[in-house]
């Protein structure tokens, strides 16, 4: 692309954007008018007294709900005390970690590579690497049983590197990691809800051709993307259906008939003038059971090992529909009264409000695919993510307002109807550019009206100025009727982009490891092969040429093992087995100079492998806080020479 094409692309995306706001300025005006000082968020006298006693969790007290966080480009997922914001835990996922070892232990690292496709896993090697150093983890969801958070996984997605996680609530530590064939840039991602989570829903959000393989390059007519179904139980992809325009964000709906996906490319464009030409956008609809049979009766292609259905403009058959929506929609959003869908319209002012129920007449008697559109109100700028209480309300991001818009459904749903009537109740300055948005299980049939959650985008002059990167803002407001009441600022690192909010009678992890966690089962066999009882007291040395193998036990404030012997360049695996079994004891085990460390949970064991380094001696230490001993908990490895 030349320079000067460049340029003109970049004026008009300026133009675009101009042009979006203008419009959305004379037709949304009444709402803009409107908003601005209604519900602007005070913290005065007895309101901040009674909000502060609402959200405010003393000391030794526990919180009600557990929040579930992405980090979005930090890649791991994050667990906070709802409603005081207090972060409770970091779970690596997609990232390394230097504290609990994720991604240098043996456990982690099959976790981490296993699910990688093959040409993945060679393009990586010849890169010197074993999985990717990143990840983008956008959306956490909880597996649901007949649309309520059951408290047995959380799936989220990696976007850059076109993968999806699970992390098991008993332990919370992820342990299944795929790499999805064929599409790329995972992004949406939803469990289903009904009759219980059987498939993860994952959004490719990046065209590409239908085979990747480099015949086709710069040729986006051949360029499809692709919507994949996981099998949750087991996590393999069970099919995909390839679609015409990209995907953005999912959902499922409360029958298990119907998942839906937002587009913003239904233009397939290359660039952004070509990405925001259209006026109007689509919604994909699904549809499970139609898909289910196309699968069984074998109208399928097969690629890279996934069954994939043509669901393309022009071949949708009953698969799929595609429901016109204006303009760069973003958010997917179904409501806890399991028939309305909202669609954030971001470059139009409007949620497009779908009737889930109508669809039956898209699929199967030919109705006009926009007539289940039942409400599109004009709310304010950018539009992107929808919650909801349980109570017929929505409460809708607008990132170009910085503010949150609250709106009743039904009056929506009159007024588009012709019916004089406001559906915006109130609204709220968030601080600043909201993306997502949480209730208290918003997306579940438990919705409550208790908090809010806006996790904003930009933070400004918030907090101190710690330099020219700043801390993003999640702020809570209490819902009391029509009045939203701001009553927490948090600053936090990359990125708060998502969150669930689960309330902790269902979830309720261990304490203690089972010493029998399929987690260590390779180092199980491993030790079983070597004569060594993983579950007894362990101090035992194996050589096997130029690999040794450690087993020691731990138990504050000791290694079973003081010192060891091996040659410079072995192939050494040190297992640690800690026999604690008291709540809340840790150890670690970290090799000074070799970049080795890893936790040990009570009863838990974990391994790492390393190449012995130069000849010398090297302490080995415990890295987790856990005896008045914890800094005598030491021990060194000695290093030969090679060829002594
Ligand atoms: S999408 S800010 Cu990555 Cu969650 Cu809408
Ligand atoms: Cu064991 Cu510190
Ligand atoms: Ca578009």
């Amino acid at each position: 692309m030349s320079e000067e094409r460049k340029g003109i692309s970049r004026r008009g995306m300026l133009g675009a954007t101009a042009g979006s706001a203008a419009l959305a300025g004379a037709i949304g005006g009444r709402a803009l008018m409107t908003g601005g000082a209604i519900g602007a968020a005070t913290l005065a006298g007895t309101t901040a007294a009674r909000a502060a006693e609402a959200t405010s969790v003393e000391p030794g007290q526990l919180d009600e709900y557990y929040g579930f966080w992405s980090s979005g480009q930090t890649g791991e997922m994050r667990i906070l005390g709802i409603p005081s914001m207090r972060e409770l835990m970091r779970v690596p996922v997609f990232n390394t970690d230097s504290a609990t070892g994720w991604g240098i232990t043996n456990e982690s690292k099959k976790i981490l590579t296993e699910g990688l496709t093959e040409k993945t896993k060679k393009f990586l090697a010849a890169n010197g690497l074993e999985f990717p150093r990143n990840g983008d983890l956008h959306h956490v969801h909880m597996s649901f049983t007949e649309g309520r958070y059951d408290g047995r996984f959380l799936f989220m997605n990696d976007k850059a590197n076109t993968r999806v996680a699970r992390v098991r609530c008993d332990v919370m530590k992820t342990d299944k990691i795929i790499e999805i064939p064929n599409a790329k840039g995972i992004h949406g991602l939803r469990p289903q809800k009904w009759p219980r989570t059987n498939y993860v829903f994952a959004n490719g959000e990046d065209e590409v051709p239908m085979v990747n393989d480099g015949k086709i390059l710069d040729d986006p007519s051949q360029y499809v993307n692709f919507y994949t179904a996981i099998n949750a139980d087991d996590m393999t992809v069970a099919w995909q259906v390839m679609v015409t325009g990209n995907l953005d964000n999912t959902d499922a709906d409360y029958e298990g008939k119907y998942a839906f996906s937002t587009s913003y490319n239904s233009e397939m464009g290359m660039n952004l003038a070509d990405m925001t030409a259209a006026d109007m956008d689509h919604v994909v609809v699904y549809n499970i059971a139609e898909i289910e049979k196309g699968i069984e009766a074998g109208d399928f292609i097969e690629l890279n090992g996934v069954k994939v259905i043509d669901g393309r403009k022009g071949s949708e058959k009953n698969y799929v529909r595609y429901i016109p929506v204006p303009n760069n929609p973003h958010g997917c959003n179904m409501a806890p009264d399991k028939v309305h869908l909202c669609i954030g319209g971001k470059l139009s002012p409007t949620v497009s409000v779908i009737d889930v129920t109508k669809l039956e007449d898209v699929f199967y008697n030919g109705a006009d695919p926009r007539s289940v559109v039942v409400a599109e109100p004009e709310l304010g700028l950018g539009p992107l993510h929808t919650c909801f209480d349980g109570q017929g309300r929505a409460y809708t991001t607008l990132f170009l307002d910085s503010q949150v818009v609250v709106w009743d459904i039904e009056k929506a749903i009159k007024a588009y109807a012709g019916e004089q009537v406001d559906p915006i109740v109130t609204k709220a300055d968030v601080h600043y550019q909201p993306g997502h948005n949480s209730t208290a299980e918003g997306e579940t049939l438990d919705a409550s009206a208790k908090f809010y959650i806006s996790m904003n985008k930009f933070s400004k002059d918030r907090f101190l100025n710690v330099g020219p990167l700043k801390p993003e803002n999640e702020q809570v407001f209490l819902i009391e009727g029509d009045k939203l009441t701001l009553v927490h600022d948090g600053p936090t690192f990359a990125e708060p982009h998502d969150s669930i909010i689960v309330h902790a009678s269902k979830v309720n992890p261990l304490s203690i490891w089972d010493r029998q966690d399929r987690m260590w089962a390779e180092t199980r066999k491993q030790a079983e092969a070597d004569g060594v009882d993983l579950d007894d007291w362990q101090d035992t040395v194996i050589r096997d040429g130029n690999k040794v193998r450690v087993y020691m036990s731990s138990q504050a404030p000791q290694f079973a093992i003081e010192s060891f012997t091996v040659k410079e360049g072995d192939e050494v695996t040190v297992s640690v087995t800690n026999l604690d079994d008291i709540d809340d004891l840790t150890h670690g085990f970290t090799m000074g100079n070799h970049g080795v460390a890893m936790e040990i949970g009570p009863q838990a064991t974990s391994s790492v492998t390393f190449i012995a380094g130069q000849p010398g001696v090297y302490w080995y230490y415990c890295q987790w806080f856990c005896h008045a001993l914890h800094m005598e908990m030491r021990g060194r490895m000695f290093v030969e020479p090679r060829d002594a």
